[in-house]
């Protein structure tokens, strides 16, 4: 954990910023339709997940291919947070809502691990993440990570452009997005015992969104293998949206006509919309957006449109003025 700095006066506290107010006022709604949350327990879950044991897990087994080279193009201004600090604060909440997940997160096992690619595509197929990893053409890529609780840190992604994910998958022209979900074993991540979420985590993203070179698969950071707390073995990153589309520990990719409805959308869809372009003039309906604490140094920033991205991406949503582009 950074030390303790001086809160901005705009700022909002963490637990502030977690819409459990929501959850508080979901799990009263039950209630009023005579649901307790037992008649929704076990609804709805997924086989559980074969067990490993630590050593032969997916970080184990895909060693070999780290450290990626850089791809400078994706160089920026920025100090790279510690990697302390960064892997002891993390948004995972299938380990826990709040930051300090990390040793809960060492349950997950990552190996086997098999990701399904279905929907809108000419062959459906099941992908054992090594072997796509191994496939894939990896490289390290410097990116600014901004959460929209108005916190950012700046860490070296390792893995391949999402572009050659679609590749792989030959979708059907009457694909219109990329639907990401989490894997789901309330055995191993606490968090999903929590039955008012609506698990498993989804994200997705338009096909335009999908081809940008910047939309990034992420199997590694540090010149590693991805630690389990920052969403082992395979997670999105998204650097122009806010965090919480840059899904961690993928199960399954889906093309689909239809836009997902995503995790956060489904809880609150007036504060997590479905684009969630950063943008500093657009604050979030209980707190600004125009500045973001950096992790470590603690420093207040002022946040940029797109998170800085604005060149590769401002492109991606001319003629979508109409859309809640920006929450
Ligand atoms: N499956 C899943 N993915 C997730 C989350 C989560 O809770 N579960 N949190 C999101 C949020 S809000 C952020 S800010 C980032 C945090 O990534 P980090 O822990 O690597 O910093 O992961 C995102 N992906
Ligand atoms: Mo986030």
């Amino acid at each position: 954990m950074p030390a303790i700095h001086r809160r901005p006066r705009w700022a909002v506290a963490e637990h502030a910023a977690t819409p459990e107010d929501v959850f508080a006022n979901r799990r009263t709604i039950l209630k009023g339709l005579g649901l307790g949350m037992g008649a929704i327990a076990g609804a709805g879950l997924l086989p559980g997940m074969a067990r490993a044991q630590g050593g032969d897990d997916a970080a184990a087994r895909t060693a070999a291919l780290y450290p990626a080279e850089r791809n400078t193009a994706y160089t920026i201004e920025r100090d790279v947070t510690p990697e302390d600090v960064s892997s002891a604060y993390n948004n995972f909440y299938e380990f826990g809502s709040h930051k300090q997940i990390a040793r809960a997160a060492q349950a997950l096992p990552t190996h086997p691990w098999d990701i399904e690619i279905d929907g809108l595509v000419e062959k459906p197929m099941t992908i054992a993440f090594e072997d796509l990893a191994k496939r894939m053409p990896l490289e390290e890529r410097l990116y600014r990570h901004r959460c929209v609780e108005a916190w950012s840190m700046t860490v070296p992604w390792t893995g391949f452009p999402l572009s050659a994910l679609v590749a792989l998958a030959s979708p059907l022209s009457s694909a219109r997005y990329v639907r990401f979900e989490t894997f789901n074993d309330p055995s191993v991540a606490g968090g999903q015992k929590q039955v008012w979420y609506p698990w498993p985590y989804v994200e997705g993203v338009t096909m335009e969104e999908a081809g940008n070179d910047l939309a990034f698969m992420v199997t590694g950071v540090y010149g590693k293998p991805l630690a389990k707390q920052f969403g082992a073995p395979l997670r999105l990153a998204l650097p122009w949206k806010y965090g919480f589309k840059s899904i961690k520990s993928i199960r399954r990719i889906s093309f689909t006509e239809e836009r997902p409805v995503s995790f956060w959308e489904e809880i609150a869809a007036s504060e997590y919309g479905f684009w969630a372009n950063v943008n500093p003039q657009v604050p979030h309906p209980r707190w600004s957006q125009a500045e973001e604490r950096v992790l470590h140094t603690g420093e207040t920033v002022p946040t940029q449109l797109f998170n800085g991205y604005g060149e590769e991406v401002a492109a991606l949503y001319a003629g979508l003025e109409s859309e809640q582009l920006y929450r």
